[in-house]
């Protein structure tokens, strides 16, 4: 099983670039997730197990997102974005697993490259054909463009939710990835255990509580509304929901606790609403929504345990 930070450590090895790109590897790697995802109780829920290649969404796609085939991660954050405002995009990688070599050839440019560097994925081709990297640089830039992000100062509220997020998606990582990011999990597990103690403790009931309170001062203010920022759906909202979906996949019985307790009603109402939305049902039924695995959210048993 591949328990490194896998996609650092795809950017630094060739021959293990080339193993993932062969479908068998592939294959090993889905069946690996899949025994992840079906010992959690709470049920991550959306994703799916196959991945449709040919997605209708690419049809008439003016964007393009780069990022590592197989597995949601960060570049998940970039697709609810397009998902929830209804944008054709093309998931190059994901449609054709032959197109990892031009996502490393964006962040290992040849010297004659004319796109400008960029460190790492999700990367995002946009229909002036710019490209940009940097998870919440990109959604700044879809709120900017699409129906995902109010035009008024309540874009700043958006973006701070999707900031917060994407705090608790690196914490998530960091616990099971403590000491060093290209090493494997096995070489810090004990490490990992201790994080995990905290992070089960105090890090999802801190963010989870803030969310909640979010989900409640919206609906101070906006009498019946289901979303997190004013009445219509932003990327706060799919980028919050991912993180919360992630962390769940990862720590169930945590999640399950904090459901329990009634403490966070308002949130897990609200999640469960997202989850409803036309367009995420049909994200999901589409096969586009890919499963967890060895990306940032990962379930290890042994991290989600009681004190
Ligand atoms: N801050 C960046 C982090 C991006 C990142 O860590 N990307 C991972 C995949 S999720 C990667 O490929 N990292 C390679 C590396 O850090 O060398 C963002 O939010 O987009």
């Amino acid at each position: 099983m591949l328990t490194r930070s896998f996609c650092r450590r795809v950017v630094f090895q060739p021959r293990l670039l080339a193993l993932y790109i062969s479908p068998s590897t592939t294959q090993h790697y889905h069946t690996s997730s899949y025994r992840h995802y079906t010992t959690t109780t709470s049920s991550p829920s959306t994703s799916q197990n196959i991945h449709n290649p040919q997605s209708a969404m690419s049809e008439e796609a003016k964007y393009e997102l780069l990022y590592w085939p197989g597995l949601p991660g960060r570049g998940e954050f970039v697709r609810l974005a397009l998902e929830a405002s209804k944008t054709p995009y093309k998931d190059t990688t994901n449609s054709d697993r032959s197109k990892v070599p031009t996502l490393v050839s964006l962040i290992r440019p040849s010297a004659d490259s004319k796109d400008p560097p960029n460190l790492c994925p999700p990367i995002l081709r946009t229909p002036s054909g710019l490209l940009i990297s940097q998870t919440p640089n990109i959604l700044l830039y879809l709120g900017d463009h699409l129906s995902i992000a109010p035009k008024n100062d309540d874009k700043y509220l958006v973006h701070q939710y999707a900031l917060t997020a994407l705090d608790l998606t690196n914490e998530a990582h960091n616990v099971h990835h403590p000491v060093a990011h290209m090493s494997y999990y096995a070489d810090q597990k004990s490490e990992a255990f201790t994080a995990s103690r905290e992070f089960r403790r105090d890090r999802i009931p801190k963010f989870f509580g803030h969310f909640d309170k979010i989900v409640k001062y919206n609906a101070g203010k906006h009498a019946g509304t289901k979303y997190l920022v004013g009445e219509n759906i932003t990327y706060a909202d799919t980028t919050v929901w991912q993180a919360v979906d992630g962390v769940t996949y990862a720590f169930p019985k945590r999640v399950k606790e904090l459901k329990e307790s009634g403490e966070y009603d308002a949130l897990f109402k609200w999640w469960e609403g997202v989850k409803g939305e036309e367009w995420m049902v049909g994200y999901v039924e589409s096969g586009r929504r890919l499963k967890y695995g060895d990306g940032i959210f990962r379930y290890y048993e042994e991290l989600d345990v009681d004190e």
